[in-house]
């Protein structure tokens, strides 16, 4: 498969220096313009004054990219006709020259290909409430099963049914990991109420783990979840409410299918003002900083 680097990967990979993978739907489906491309250049920045090479990965026009322009990560943020692409839809974006932004499970898919083993995201896609009747479950979850990468993520947004998705993430064989905390983070809050991840305190003991995994040929990825800030987060209860609406919402609207996840992401924004953009902004930025520490224990 032709990839087409940016110019700083190219030189970290020739000098074998850090590198990040980076989403970009959590850019141009997740946060509301403009305040995505102002996330999307501050991760960037976040990456680049540790030393760490960003690789924000993304198809435009038909072609995989790997590291993005300052004009290309322009684009993802604020053009209307950026479809969201899955692991199963990049053969279909590939070949009808789509410009599209890929989730976890097709950024980890890529990342892999192009020898990049750390990756950072907001929250992880998971088991959605009422998948007893929808059947949604996200791709993300196999893709964790095939893919021996590092994921650095926030947990799973509470839009999520957080037991199931911790379930499923056991059933598949992923390992997941608790940095400094046993239970697993509900994205906006730090505690969930769901305990499952194996702590570990340090960046040291999630490369060890990571390495162990690669020597037992494991296929799997390993899942960091990464509490939101105590400063940042915002008590579970108070998000439920708008969690609940959303979905009612939904209900009513008949949205199924892909269109799920960027619906609940722009309702909960819309109906519950500045304080959970923020919150959203702080724990993916703070994910990229553990995801550096990480990538530069890895070289
Ligand atoms: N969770 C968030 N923000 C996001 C996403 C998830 O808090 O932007 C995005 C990620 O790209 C994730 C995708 O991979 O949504 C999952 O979508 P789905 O549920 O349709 O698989
Ligand atoms: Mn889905």
């Amino acid at each position: 498969m032709k990839i087409k680097y940016s110019e700083g990967v190219l030189r970290a990979q020739k000098l074998n220096s850090p590198i990040l993978a980076l989403e970009s739907t959590i850019i141009s489906h997740g946060l509301p313009f403009p305040d995505n491309l102002e996330f999307a250049k501050k991760a960037e920045l976040l990456c680049r004054d540790s030393g760490v090479e960003p690789a924000t990965i993304a198809v435009l026009d038909g072609v995989v990219c790997v590291g993005l322009s300052e004009n290309q990560l322009n684009r993802i943020s604020s053009s209307d006709n950026i479809k969201k692409v899955s692991k199963g839809a990049l053969g279909v974006a590939l070949a009808r020259g789509w410009s599209g932004a890929t989730t976890v499970s097709s950024t980890a898919h890529i990342a892999h290909i192009a020898n990049i083993s750390v990756f950072a995201t907001g929250g992880i896609g998971g088991v959605h409430r009422g998948a007893e009747e929808t059947f949604d479950i996200s791709q993300d979850l196999t893709t964790l099963s095939q893919t021996p990468i590092i994921v650095v993520s926030a947990g799973a947004k509470s839009i999520l049914d957080i037991s199931r998705t911790v379930e499923a993430l056991e059933t598949l064989g992923i390992t997941t990991l608790g940095y400094k905390t046993k239970e697993f983070p509900a994205f906006f809050s730090r505690e969930s109420g769901v305990f499952g991840p194996s702590q570990v305190n340090s960046e040291k003991e999630i490369v060890s783990v990571f390495n162990k995994n690669i020597e037992l040929g494991l296929s799997s990825a390993v899942l960091v979840t990464n509490p939101i800030p105590a400063d940042n987060e915002i008590p579970k209860n108070k998000m439920d409410l708008f969690i609940e609406d959303a979905y009612g919402e939904m209900y009513k609207k008949s949205i199924s299918g892909k269109e799920v996840t960027p619906f609940l992401l722009k309702y909960i924004v819309e109906n519950s003002g500045g304080e959970s953009l923020e919150a959203n902004i702080a724990l993916a930025l703070n994910n990229v900083g553990l995801g550096v520490k990480i990538a530069k224990k890895i070289v």
